[in-house]
């Protein structure tokens, strides 16, 4: 990712660690600099940290802001070939002002106008989205259209055709998340436009997919399709399911059972019902219900947060801040991440913290680089 002709400058300094700065080390320096080398024993504090230090800070965006903007965008930036999508990125305030809320992590808010179509494309990338607001328009995959309203998640594995249609006459918001961050370090991008118009058939609404008539029924996997490609063939999962389930969760605890992940937490993963991998091969999406306050984690890999409902207190690293309904925000590798939720916040169905999380947890865990810790007080 580096640029071009960026100069090496090797540095001799006195330290117990380094060697004797003398005009011959000097000397070797520049002669390490002419030929473009670099010797470890400068850079190995860098290359080689006790721990993570993430380059992306820990940083909260308010849905407030965010919708102000994309409805701005609405009135003044036309959608079409070319731009693709009026999708307006996160960028971390320390990445260099790229598009990447995290290292490897695309998070952005998408917007349509009533009537606007988004056109048919497909690219490597993996996507997925997620709505907190509205419903109305639907995503055509390969051929599928998929509604989605509040809550819905929609996985989108590399390589599909898409494209989307707000047919309401009330513009439309949601997330999009994407692995272009790692896929851009990685150069494994490739991308293609597809059909100009969708036929009639594409642009209806059906109350349910194909994908989900076939694969949306808990436990029961089809036997007449084979299911071959990466990624979860469930295009979308609904809201009714993830709500009740993390219901069910805490009614169990508050019977006595187990089955949430700490007290007064319930927490569910987006599976792929093909065989319980993750819903995309390179990002993982889970959604969380939390009653009370959660206690400080830190993971390696990062993840992007957005509040579903109600509000409350969320800490992050060395930053805490009041959260409420659409609110974003980042937590680096290896930052201890803990939540409370505000008891009695008044916009929440539940009466609880709903979070929707995404992270690259996947890429960590096939690479055996996956860790967290669960910190107590003494760590602190
Ligand atoms: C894309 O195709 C979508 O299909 C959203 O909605 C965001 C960001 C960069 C490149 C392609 C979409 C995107 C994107």
């Amino acid at each position: 990712m580096g640029t071009t002709d960026t100069p090496i400058r090797l540095k001799a300094v006195s330290s117990p660690d380094q060697p004797d700065v003398t005009p011959e080390l000097e000397e070797l320096y520049r002669g390490f600099e002419q030929e473009l080398l670099v010797p470890l024993w400068t850079e190995i504090g860098d290359l080689m940290p006790a721990h993570p230090r993430s380059r992306a800070v820990p940083h909260l965006w308010t849905w407030q802001n965010l919708v102000r903007l994309a409805d701005r965008a609405g009135h003044l930036v036309p959608v079409g070939r070319g731009g693709e999508r009026r999708a307006i990125a996160l960028a971390n305030p320390s990445l260099g002002g790229r598009p990447f809320a995290t290292p490897t992590l695309w998070a952005a808010i998408q917007y349509l106008m009533p009537g606007e179509d988004a056109p048919e494309h497909r690219h490597t990338q993996h996507a997925f989205r997620f709505i907190v607001e509205g419903s109305g328009v639907w995503t055509v995959v390969g051929g599928d259209a998929v509604p989605m309203k509040r809550g819905d998640f929609l996985p989108q594995a590399g390589w599909n055709w898409h494209a989307h249609h707000n047919a309401t006459d009330e513009p439309m918001a949601w997330i999009d998340g994407l692995d272009i961050p790692f896929q851009y370090m990685n150069e494994a991008q490739f991308f293609e436009f597809g059909r100009d118009e969708l036929p009639a058939e594409e642009r209806t609404t059906p109350e349910l997919s194909r994908s989900e008539r076939l694969w949306g029924h808990p436990g029961l996997r089809p036997l007449g399709v084979q299911h071959g490609t990466a990624g979860s063939p469930l295009l979308a999962y609904k809201w009714e399911h993830t709500d009740r389930a993390l219901a069910h969760q805490l009614d169990l605890e508050k019977q006595g059972y187990a089955g949430t992940v700490e007290p007064g937490h319930a927490a569910v993963r987006f599976s792929n019902p093909h065989d319980g991998s993750d819903v995309l091969p390179t990002i993982r999406a889970e959604f969380h219900r939390i009653t009370g306050e959660t206690a400080p984690i830190r993971e390696t890999g990062s993840s992007v947060f957005q509040v579903f409902n109600g509000s409350g207190e969320v800490t992050v690293g060395d930053k805490t801040w009041s959260v409420t309904r659409g609110d974003l925000f980042v937590v680096p590798s290896w930052q201890p991440f803990s939540t409370r939720s505000e008891a009695g916040s008044t916009d929440s169905d539940s009466g609880a913290l709903d979070l929707f999380r995404f992270s690259d947890s996947p890429v960590f865990e096939a690479l055996g680089l996956h860790r967290t810790q669960l910190q107590t007080s003494e760590d602190a």
